[in-house]
């Protein structure tokens, strides 16, 4: 499908990649690698069909109501190519709205490989799931599946069968998993966003009322299961 041909286009070395926005994204590296930090996608807003600009404003809102709860810790928003709508949306309202850019900010990269290929060090990661918790399917979810392995899959069934939109569930990585010992990811947490895309399991058909509420929710658990690992 669409997620498919995305995640075969080799879109980073490719992408023209402007010095401008580069910087914006990208100038805020890791320094500390004690600084417990959660790299997350944009929930539901390429498979799942998502309104961006809705979705813009949800995941800023939330970011501004968890930052004061987290301490030390920082939130990134990543996305695979600088020409990423939802990156720009967000860092425009997020300054805007004043927002820390120490403890939330965009970047730019591959949520399996920040850490190797990016020097940004994330404890970490969100993914945007299915129901099922399966891998597959395409989009962030194949990519973190593929890369963690068998061992993911096992967490993953230890924790839960499936999961309902607007939940997060905390997956502990073993340290025989891939993206434990080279990226240095001690946990993943699945996410499953609302769903626009008909050709989905529980489609909203654009009842955005709902919609906005369930991806509120996600990003709450979310942060909640961020903050859980923190404690
Ligand atoms: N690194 C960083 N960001 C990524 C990566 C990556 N490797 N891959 C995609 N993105 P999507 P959804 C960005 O479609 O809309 C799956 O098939 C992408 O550009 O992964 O919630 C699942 O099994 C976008 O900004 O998630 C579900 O069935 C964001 O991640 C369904 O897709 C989310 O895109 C979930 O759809």
């Amino acid at each position: 499908g669409a997620s498919l041909e995305r995640e075969e286009m080799p879109v980073l070395p490719n992408a023209p990649q402007k010095e401008e926005s580069k910087g914006k994204d990208n100038a805020v590296q890791a320094i500390d690698k004690d600084v417990p930090t959660l790299a997350f996608p944009s929930i539901s807003t390429a498979d799942f069909q998502f309104n961006l600009e809705k979705a813009s404003d949800i995941i800023v809102e939330t970011v501004e109501e968890f930052l004061p709860k987290l301490g030390n810790a920082r939130l990134v928003l990543v996305d695979l190519t600088y020409e990423s709508k939802i990156l720009s949306l967000v860092r425009a309202k997020a300054a805007k709205k004043s927002i820390d850019s120490s403890k939330f900010f965009t970047f730019v990269g591959n949520i399996i490989e920040l850490s190797t290929k990016r020097a940004l060090h994330c404890n970490v990661i969100a993914n945007a799931a299915n129901w099922r918790l399966r891998p597959g399917g395409g989009g962030v979810n194949a990519a973190i599946f593929k890369a963690a392995g068998a061992d993911l899959e096992m967490a993953t069934n230890d924790r839960a069968k499936s999961l309902v939109p607007g939940s997060a569930v905390v997956v502990p990585l073993p340290s025989t998993c891939p993206l434990y010992n080279r990226e240095g990811i001690t946990h993943v947490i699945h996410v499953l966003g609302p769903n626009m895309n008909p050709q989905r399991p529980n489609c909203l058909n654009n009842d955005y009322n709902k919609g906005c509420m369930v991806l509120r929710q996600a990003y709450t658990s979310l942060f909640e299961g961020f903050l859980s690992i923190l404690k």
